[in-house]
């Protein structure tokens, strides 16, 4: 009988063997130079000038958004908001090299790849007003969006657990056997979680089509990569794991595309998981609730400002005779105009009713949320000065 141990058929040495880290040295795919030129030996993947100008696009919308947003928090007007600053070419070029069918699984700072697929700003501020058109029924913080229709699974606050997830999302693709893969975002920081451990080698050794897209941002809040792990980044242990490896430059919109491609491709064709770690650099505070003068220099954070990834795109465009600044600065400015629009018209829609806090989870509310939610509303009763207008909605109808 076939030995199902391939251990048994390891090679061997005669003498101690110390195996380095220096052994691996994963190189990083870079098909744009800083200042957007393609580098001479590199292969640029077929990017038609819609799909560049849809990615284009969705990269400046996202900056707006998280202007506009902080802003907002800033105002009071939001609890809570987390930018994807500096990230936006790993997240978009990496959604659109995908299709519509396959299964989006992300951490929190992957706006760009819902913006790509076509969530609305009316979408984005219904969940951060936590109004009655949150599809969360306001029982989350902002920013865990979510939505069926885009494929878009919705976001949970705990680290990693969309890991173990997507490889079980993706084994239910490969069971149905359609031409469907998942991709699953996650920081540099989530990848220290067990769940990332267990979800890597559950899909290793079932074969599932997922694409795990890690963000390696240097950061996970004020804990620099360099205190976070001794191995050569999170690459390292897809090759630990046996799962198929590509580092990228994440700020490259070309190469995050490229190497995207490639994953969907391999996933699809062999049925099994890629890894892609994307290089690449928060610009912004880790969230609203962070300031990070307290742990990195300017000078740092200048040094990845110059890799800018809209810059670099907007410079390949450029050379392509696809982008005009004067025409793009007006849709800018319409976009920052249609935000802000939009934010003064959401704010203004109605909370949920308040007795759904207690919903959709048990098939009926156990008896001890009843009577906390009768203690709420009975405190709201007595000080309604202290709650917004919109939450008088205490009871249905
Ligand atoms: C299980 C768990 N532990 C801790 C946290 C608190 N927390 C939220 S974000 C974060 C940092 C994550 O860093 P990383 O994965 O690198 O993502 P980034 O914020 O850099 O995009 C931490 C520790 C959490 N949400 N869940
Ligand atoms: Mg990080």
């Amino acid at each position: 009988m076939h030995d199902r141990n391939h251990l048994a058929n390891v090679g061997m040495t005669h003498e101690v063997n110390v195996i380095t880290n220096g052994l691996l040295d994963i190189p990083m795919l870079q098909m744009l130079a800083e200042d957007g030129t393609p580098h001479k030996e590199a292969t640029l993947p077929e990017l038609d000038e819609k799909t560049a100008k849809d990615i284009l696009h969705a990269m400046q919308y996202v900056r707006v958004l998280d202007e506009r947003m902080i802003g907002a928090q800033r105002q009071g007007r939001i609890s809570f908001y987390l930018a994807c600053t500096g990230e936006e070419a790993a997240t978009t070029a990496s959604a659109a090299a995908l299709k519509p069918q396959d299964m989006i699984m992300s951490q929190y700072r992957e706006q760009g790849a819902l913006a790509y697929r076509g969530y609305t700003t009316e979408q984005f501020m219904n969940q951060m007003f936590s109004n009655e058109k949150d599809p969360n029924k306001g029982r989350q913080m902002p920013i865990h969006y979510g939505d069926k229709a885009l494929n878009f699974m919705t976001i949970s606050s705990p680290l990693g657990t969309q890991i173990p997830q997507a490889s079980g999302y993706a084994y239910g693709q490969k069971m149905e056997g359609t031409d469907a893969v998942t991709i699953c975002y996650f920081g540099e920081g989530a990848a220290s979680e067990g769940d990332f451990h267990a979800g890597l080698n559950m899909a290793a050794v079932l074969n599932c089509p997922v694409i795990f897209f890690c963000r390696n941002n240097g950061y996970a809040i004020s804990t620099p990569a360099s205190e976070q792990f001794a191995g050569d980044g999170i690459a390292s242990r897809g090759i630990g794991y046996g799962v198929k490896t590509i580092r990228v430059d994440g700020n490259d919109v070309m190469a995050v595309y490229a190497a995207t491609q490639t994953a969907r491709e391999i996933a699809v064709k062999e049925q099994c998981p890629v890894l892609i770690e994307a290089m690449t650099y928060r610009l912004a505070a880790h969230s609203t609730s962070d300031d990070p003068t307290g742990y990195r220099s300017r000078e740092e954070e200048e040094k990845w400002r110059a890799k800018d990834p809209i810059a670099r795109m907007k410079a390949w465009m450029t050379a392509q005779g696809w982008f005009d600044e004067e025409a793009n600065a007006k849709v800018v400015e319409k976009m920052r105009e249609d935000v802000l629009n939009e934010l003064k018209r959401v704010e203004k829609v109605d909370v949920p009713v308040i007795d759904e806090i207690i919903e959709d989870v048990y098939d009926t509310p156990p008896w001890h949320l009843k009577a906390q939610l009768k203690e709420l509303k009975e405190h709201i009763s007595k000080y309604p000065e202290h709650y917004p207008k919109t939450s008088g909605r205490l009871n249905r109808g």
